[in-house]
C-alpha cells in the first residue's frame, strides 16, 4: 500500500505498511482500485459520450467511500468495484473494428474473478506511485482529493434530493484527466484551480439543500451534559439520517445526542421540535473510543470519521451510508431513501443511560443567515475598533498532540479578535469560554466543515459592506487546520474565491511535491504554521 491522502500519514510522507488511521494494506489497495474504476468510468463517459444517472451516482458514492475514516471493509469495497465494472462495461460499446485499442487500461481491464480483482488492487498499476514524475503525481492526487471532498458534499446534497449535472460533469472530467498522459503540469494545475470553483458550487448546493429542508441555522445553546434515559449517539455529517432517527425515536423513551460533526444539527430549526434531542456528547472524532465506551448506548456512524472500534462497544456501533467496517451492523437505505433504525432503538432500550463526562453548554449556529441578522452589530463593532480582526480557524481536528497549537492559539488571541469556525477543528477551543465582544461571542461556529461556505458568504458580504475591491483587504486572517480530503476541497474553494495568505497546519500535505507547494506559496501565499507567538504576530499584529 501507499497512501498519503491525509494529514496524519506516516512520517508525513506516506503510510506503507498499514494506515495510521487503521486502514489495512489490502483495504488501502482495494480503495486505490475503486478509484481506478472511477477513472475508467469517467473516461468512458467523456470519450464515448454516454450519459447515465446511475454512473454519476456511483462515481460520487465511490469517491466518498475512499475518504479517510469512512470505509474499512474489504468486502464492501470489492462489491463496489464489481458494481462499477458492471456499469463501465454496460456503457462501453463493443465494436469489432478495434476502436477501443486507444482506451486506457482503467477502461479495458476485465477481471475474471475475485482473485484477479485482489491481484489488480495489489499491483502498481492502480497505485498512487504508478505516476513516476513527482509533480504530475502530486497534481493528480491534489485534484483527486479535492474531488473526493467535493463528492462527499455532493452526496449529502443528493440524499436530500438536490443535484446539478455540471458538478458531475466536472468530476468526470477531473478524474479522467488523472489518467491522461498528454496533460502537462500546467494543464493539471488549471484543473486543480477549476476544482475550487466547483467545490464552491457544491457547497452552495448543499447549503441550499440543508437550509431549504431544515431551515436556517440559528443561535443555539447546546447542552453537553446528559439526562438519565437510555440514548443513541449519532455522528458524521448526514442530516437526513439525523431527521429519520429523531422521527423514529419520538415517544420511545430513548434520547438522542450528537457527536463530533453532528453537533450543528442542533442549530437547525427543524430539529429543535424534538424534546428527546438532548445535546452533544464528547468532542471531535479522534476522542470517540473513550466517549463511545462511556456513552453506554448505541452509536450510529453516518459518515466519516469512524475509527477501528474498541471491544467495549463493538456490539453497539452501527454504520450506514458509505461507512463500512468489517463485522459491524449496517443500516441500509430503501429505494425511497428511508432507513429503519428500529434495531438501534431496541438496542438502546437495553443499555444504561450515558455516563456524564462534562457539564455546561456550547453556543453555535452562526451560519450566514444568522450572522447577517447580526450584521449591524458586527459592522459597528469593526468600525468602532471593538473587533480588530476575525480569524478563520475552520477545518478538521486530529489525534496529534501538535494540534494543541490550536487551543493555545485561540487562548493567546487578543480579546478584540473573533474566531470564525466550521468543521470539527472547533473542538480544540469551543469549550474555553472565550467570552464575547459587545454580545458577539468570540467563537462563531457556522456548523459542519461544509458550512465553510457560510464563512465565505460572510466574508463576501463584509467586502460589500465595507466597499472593498479585494477580499484580502478585510480584517480576516486564515489559520486553517486540515486532516482529510474535505478540507483539501475547502482549501481549493478558498483559493478560488481569491483568498490569499492562508496558514495551513499542523503540517503541509505530504502529497504536495516541493514544486507544487512552491506554486501555492508563490501564487497564493499559503504558508505553514510555526509557533503560537510568531503566528499571532504575523496574522494579527501585522
Ligand atoms: Fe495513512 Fe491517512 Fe491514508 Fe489512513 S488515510 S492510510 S492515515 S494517509
Ligand atoms: Fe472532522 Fe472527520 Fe474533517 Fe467534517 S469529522 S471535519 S475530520
Amino acid at each position: 500500500m501507499f497512501c498519503f491522502q491525509c494529514q496524519e500519514t506516516a512520517r508525513n510522507t506516506g503510510c506503507t505498511v498499514a494506515g495510521v488511521c487503521g486502514k489495512k494494506d489490502n483495504v488501502a489497495n482495494l480503495q486505490d482500485l475503486l478509484i481506478y474504476v472511477v477513472k475508467g468510468l469517467s473516461v468512458v463517459r467523456i470519450n464515448l459520450g454516454y450519459s447515465n444517472d446511475a454512473i454519476d451516482k456511483y462515481i460520487v458514492d465511490a469517491l466518498f467511500t475512499t475518504i479517510t475514516n469512512a470505509n474499512f471493509d474489504d468486502q464492501d469495497i470489492i462489491s463496489k468495484i464489481k458494481e462499477g465494472l458492471a456499469l463501465r462495461d454496460q456503457a462501453t460499446p463493443t465494436c469489432s473494428c478495434g476502436c477501443s485499442v486507444d482506451l486506457p487500461d482503467c477502461v479495458t481491464w476485465k477481471p475474471e474473478n475475485d482473485e484477479e480483482i485482489i491481484a489488480k488492487a495489489n499491483s502498481l498499476d492502480v497505485s498512487v506511485q504508478a505516476t513516476e514524475n513527482e509533480d504530475i503525481r502530486s497534481l493528480r492526487e491534489l485534484l483527486t482529493y479535492g474531488v473526493k471532498g467535493m463528492s462527499a458534499y455532493l452526496h449529502h446534497a443528493m440524499v436530500l434530493g438536490y443535484d446539478d449535472k455540471e458538478l458531475h460533469k466536472f468530476i468526470r472530467k477531473a478524474m479522467a484527466s488523472t489518467v491522461d498522459d498528454t496533460l502537462s503540469g500546467d494543464d493539471l494545475t488549471a484543473f486543480v484551480l477549476e476544482c475550487g470553483k466547483y467545490v464552491v458550487d457544491t457547497m452552495a448546493l448543499l447549503d441550499k439543500a440543508n437550509t431549504e429542508t431544515y431551515g436556517h441555522p440559528e443561535i443555539t445553546e447546546v447542552e453537553i451534559g446528559v439526562r438519565n434515559n437510555p440514548a443513541i449517539l449519532i455522528s458524521g455529517h448526514d442530516l437526513k439520517d439525523m431527521e429519520q432517527l429523531l422521527e423514529q425515536t419520538k415517544g420511545t423513551g430513548v434520547d438522542v445526542y450528537t457527536h463530533s460533526e453532528m453537533l450543528p444539527a442542533h442549530y437547525y430549526p427543524a430539529f429543535k421540535k424534538y424534546d428527546h434531542f438532548v445535546g452533544n456528547y464528547g468532542g471531535a472524532w479522534h476522542t470517540q473510543k473513550s466517549e463511545f465506551e462511556s456513552f453506554n448506548g448505541p452509536i450510529v456512524m453516518t459518515t466519516n470519521c469512524i475509527v477501528p472500534p474498541a471491544e467495549s462497544y463493538v456490539d453497539r456501533i452501527y454504520t450506514t451510508g458509505v461507512v463500512g467496517y468489517p463485522g459491524l451492523k449496517y443500516i441500509p437505505v430503501d429505494e425511497n431513501g428511508n432507513k429503519d433504525f428500529s434495531e438501534v432503538i431496541e438496542k438502546a432500550k437495553k443499555c444504561a443511560p450515558p455516563k456524564q463526562i462534562e457539564t455546561g453548554k456550547i453556543v453555535g449556529g452562526f451560519a450566514h443567515n444568522q450572522v447577517f441578522a447580526l450584521a449591524d452589530k458586527v459592522v459597528e463593532a469593526v468600525k468602532s475598533g471593538a473587533v480588530r480582526k476575525f480569524v478563520v480557524m475552520a477545518g478538521c481536528d486530529g489525534r496529534h498532540n501538535s494540534r494543541n497549537y490550536y487551543t493555545e492559539f485561540a487562548k493567546a488571541l487578543p480579546e478584540d479578535t473573533i474566531i470564525l469556525t466550521a468543521g470539527c477543528a472547533k473542538y480544540r477551543y469551543n469549550k474555553l469560554n472565550l467570552g464575547d465582544i459587545g454580545g458577539i461571542p468570540r467563537v462563531l461556529d457556522a456548523g459542519q466543515c461544509n458550512d465553510c461556505y457560510s464563512l465565505a458568504v460572510i466574508a463576501l458580504k463584509l467586502k460589500e459592506v465595507f466597499e472593498l475591491e479585494d477580499i484580502n483587504d478585510l480584517p480576516i486572517a486564515y489559520n486553517v487546520a486540515w486532516y482529510e480530503q474535505k478540507a483539501v476541497a475547502v482549501l481549493l474553494a478558498l483559493l478560488h474565491l481569491g483568498v490569499k495568505n492562508i496558514y495551513l497546519g499542523p503540517t503541509l500535505p505530504a502529497f504536495l511535491s516541493p514544486n507544487v507547494a512552491n506554486v501555492l506559496v508563490e501564487n497564493f501565499g499559503i504558508g505553514a504554521i510555526s509557533t503560537v507567538d510568531e503566528d499571532i504576530e504575523k496574522m494579527i499584529n501585522q
